[in-house]
């Protein structure tokens, strides 16, 4: 081990290392020392940069040495394993699986009573759900480009929004968006459309992709010219749904405009077909444009419906409703058959649809859709200014920030890199215009691929990641399923290079590299932010009637408690919070056939509640590994008969 890059990574924290911890605490422990309770001294809670500011990153290939850290941060979601991950690129290092619509008992989410009210529970305190399916994730803005602030991703099962900090990288909100099934793209706003001086995320906005009757109890269950399908926004701040917006068709993926005022949706279904022949049967699709400055005037006139039980403000998109443009909140701009993605251009100025089923990518300019919605652009199609033959297959598109786009191609087993604005002259007439630049297989059938930033103002071109839904022979096989692939593109110079295959557990679909930089993380937590904390003046245990509340701190290497004696059929709480302040330094709780199993990091405070239903022993103990004397960390959980 090379100490002097452990040296740099402890300057690089700003507190004492992890490593340094250890040792300390390790000699202590086993000089027989006891350890206390008494707060340490060291305040490690100070944000840090993951990087110093404004440093470049450095370029080296996908070799990211022993010691040294990635340039970016890729978010990205992983399909019906329910969760979010975070890699580090360009080596595609796993660094963290970030639990969100999935049960964890690494860290105890679904087990805590913090994480359980997070993710919504029955009367009975249990889980309302269990599963997830997340597709895709994406940053909150600020001039355009990641703040750093909140991730947002969707859960396509059960309709849900969750929203994860990401300065812990923990959700802390998920919503529940009503009357809606399959909820599949999500984008947040980049800036508000009414407001127009508030330049950040003030929204977010999701799509729904299967129409049901509204309200779906059980009316008109054999009628599928009734149904709908809602678009809805969520509030950023306080993830309260705000308005929905009823369409003709159906909803796929979602983008939003620069400027704020547009948010779009790709409609692979517009004939509102409940079968798959149905939904092939048009030559053409739409992309439905939403006018948000005019929907929330509508709310705010109360021209609005609601649906069932819920009361979010519902505004008429149907184009039945909305023939004049100049009033209308939605427009249909016709694109290739069965499209599927939508992506903005990192110039602000075009949303690019693909064809899927049409071998095309269709180029809307949205000055022309706001045009449309003024009155002053004749047709919707008229707003479509480039409609390329790129292969087939198309799905999603990223952007280089050079005028580039890269589409990937599932049939083809291709990425295709072409340029925007040769695409745009060609379909103004010029036949001389080189449209493709180049193709190059990936391993295989890619879905969606996503650029350094190219969700961003701030597209960088560097790498591109493809997120391929077969991998077959590229890696050892591990029984009848293998694992996915991410590829890793080098895409800086004139071909595209593919420099890496990272392994993606079920299912890569979409995801974000954001710059290092941008992202600043917590070391430890505020204590006082949990209310339920523990501290000396009120630990130990509380009885009223049956309910029993443990009230229990961590500090390396032991629980403040070494019994705990409760009695059967009482209803037990155990609430830890952490008094450890050192980086890292992370405790468990594990308590054998209680189903319990959670951790808390430093100044973190944690609760499980269950009936303690059978008698006996049990030897609650740390799983973290803490400590020396990690082992040694347990108490003894008596339940009297
Ligand atoms: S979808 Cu997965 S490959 Cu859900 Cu974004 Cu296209
Ligand atoms: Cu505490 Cu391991
Ligand atoms: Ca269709």
């Amino acid at each position: 081990m090379d100490s002097s890059k452990n040296k740099n990574s402890e300057q690089e924290t700003g507190v004492a290392g992890r490593r340094s911890f250890l040792g300390k605490g390790a000699a202590l422990g086993l000089a027989g020392a006891a350890l206390g309770l008494t707060a340490c001294k060291e305040d490690g809670n100070k944000a840090k940069p993951a990087a110093a500011a404004g440093a470049a990153p450095k370029s080296h290939g996908t070799e990211v040495a022993p010691g040294q850290l990635d340039d970016y941060y890729a978010f990205i979601s992983s399909g019906h394993s329910g969760e979010a991950r975070i890699l580090g690129l360009p080596s595609g290092r796993t660094l963290k699986r970030i639990p969100v619509f999935n049960i964890d008992c690494m860290v105890g989410w679904g087990i805590t009573n913090e994480s359980k009210a997070i993710m919504g529970t029955n009367p009975d305190g249990t889980l309302k759900y269990t599963t997830g399916d997340t597709h895709h994730v994406h940053g909150s803005y600020k001039d355009g480009t990641y703040d750093g602030r909140w991730l947002f991703i969707n859960d396509k099962i059960h309709a849900r929004v969750a929203r994860i900090r990401m300065d812990t990288m923990e959700v802390d909100k998920i919503t529940q968006l009503p009357n809606v099934m399959g909820f599949h793209g999500i984008f947040p706003d980049k800036r508000d459309p009414v407001d127009q001086k508030i330049n950040y995320t003030t929204r977010v906005f999701c799509g729904a992709e299967f129409h049901i009757p509204l309200p779906n109890d059980g009316h008109d269950v054999d009628d599928p010219s009734k149904w709908g399908a809602l678009f809805s926004c969520v509030s950023a701040e306080t993830m309260e749904v705000m308005w929905q917006c009823r369409v003709d068709g159906n909803m796929d993926l979602v983008a939003t405009s620069y400027d704020g005022k547009l948010a779009a949706s790709n409609q692979y279904n517009t004939e509102n077909a409940a079968d798959l022949n149905g939904m092939m049967a048009a030559e053409r699709d739409a992309c439905v444009f939403f006018n948000i400055e005019r929907i929330e005037r509508l709310v705010k006139e109360g021209k609005y419906t609601t649906i069932g039980n819920s009361k979010v403000p519902v505004v008429d998109g149907r184009k039945a409703a909305n023939g004049d443009p100049k009033t209308a909140v939605t427009c249909y701009v016709p694109v290739g058959k069965n499209p599927h993605g939508v992506n903005a251009s990192p110039d602000g100025k075009y949303f690019v649809c693909s064809g899927k089923l049409s071998p095309t990518a269709t180029i809307i300019e949205l000055t022309r859709v706001l045009q449309w919605f003024e009155g002053s652009l004749k047709t919707e199609r008229d707003a479509v200014v480039g409609e390329p033959e790129i292969g087939l297959g198309p799905l999603h598109t990223a952007f280089d920030g050079r005028g580039n786009a890269y589409t990937s191609l599932f049939l083809d087993s291709q990425c295709v890199k072409w340029n925007v604005d040769a695409a745009i002259a060609q379909f103004k007439g010029d036949k001389t215009a080189k449209v493709i630049i180049e193709k190059m297989d990936v391993h295989y059938q890619p879905g969606h691929n996503y650029s350094s930033m190219g969700e961003t103002k701030e597209a960088d071109g560097k790498y591109l990641n493809s997120g391929n839904k077969f991998s077959k022979d590229r890696f050892l096989p591990v029984g009848p399923l293998h694992v996915e692939t991410e590829q890793l593109i080098d895409i800086s110079g004139d071909k595209m290079k593919l420099i890496a295959d990272h392994t993606a557990y079920s299912e890569p679909h979409d995801g974000i590299i954001v710059r290092r930089d941008v992202v600043k993380t917590r070391q430890i937590y505020t204590m006082t932010d949990f209310p339920n904390h523990v501290t000396p003046d009120n630990a130990g245990i509380e009885r009223k009637g049956n309910k029993v509340n443990v009230r229990l701190m961590s500090q390396a290497p032991a629980y403040s408690m070494p019994v705990i004696k409760v009695k059967k059929g009482d209803e037990v709480t155990i609430t830890l919070t952490n008094h450890d302040k050192v980086e890292d330094l992370t405790h468990g709780l594990a308590l054998p056939t209680y189903n319990v199993n959670f951790i808390v990091n430093p100044q973190e405070t944690k609760s499980v509640t269950f009936k303690a239903d059978h008698a006996g022993v049990f030897w609650m103990y740390c799983t973290h590994f803490c400590h020396a004397l990690h082992l040694e960390m347990r108490s003894r959980f008596i339940v009297e008969a």
